[in-house]
């Protein structure tokens, strides 16, 4: 009758469920400073003039239009130049310091985000 007492034994299937869940809640706890922003590339413009986020956050560049486009941010605290982005690509840029950026492609010129960093 070993498997009569087996199905009585400790509920391990219960205990990894919980388990799992309570990783997943640390976790979620854990990365609560750092959030996720989504600006598109369209139409040779980003979808936003203006973006304010906290320290830490990552700006996702989502290149929506049939061309490429770039992402280029140039000023003292922070410098970024990335590869061409093609077409549904995106370019994470995660944002480590406070501050005021004016984000640019420098394919479109007239292209500016400004991003403040709290
Ligand atoms: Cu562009």
């Amino acid at each position: 009758m070993t498997r009569g007492i087996l199905s009585f034994s400790f509920p391990w299937r219960e205990l990894l469920v919980a388990a799992v869940a309570f990783a997943a809640a640390l976790t979620g706890s854990l990365a609560f400073a750092k959030s996720f922003h989504d600006v598109s590339q369209k139409g040779r413009a980003f979808n936003l003039k203006e973006l304010t986020i906290e320290r830490g956050d990552t700006v996702r560049f989502n290149n929506d239009d049939e061309f490429i486009h770039q992402i280029f941010i140039d000023s003292r605290a922070f410098k970024f130049d990335s590869a061409e982005s093609d077409p549904g690509n995106v370019i994470p840029v995660e944002f480590a310091a406070a501050g005021l950026y004016d984000v640019k492609c420098h394919i479109h010129p007239k292209m500016l985000l400004i991003v403040t960093v709290k």
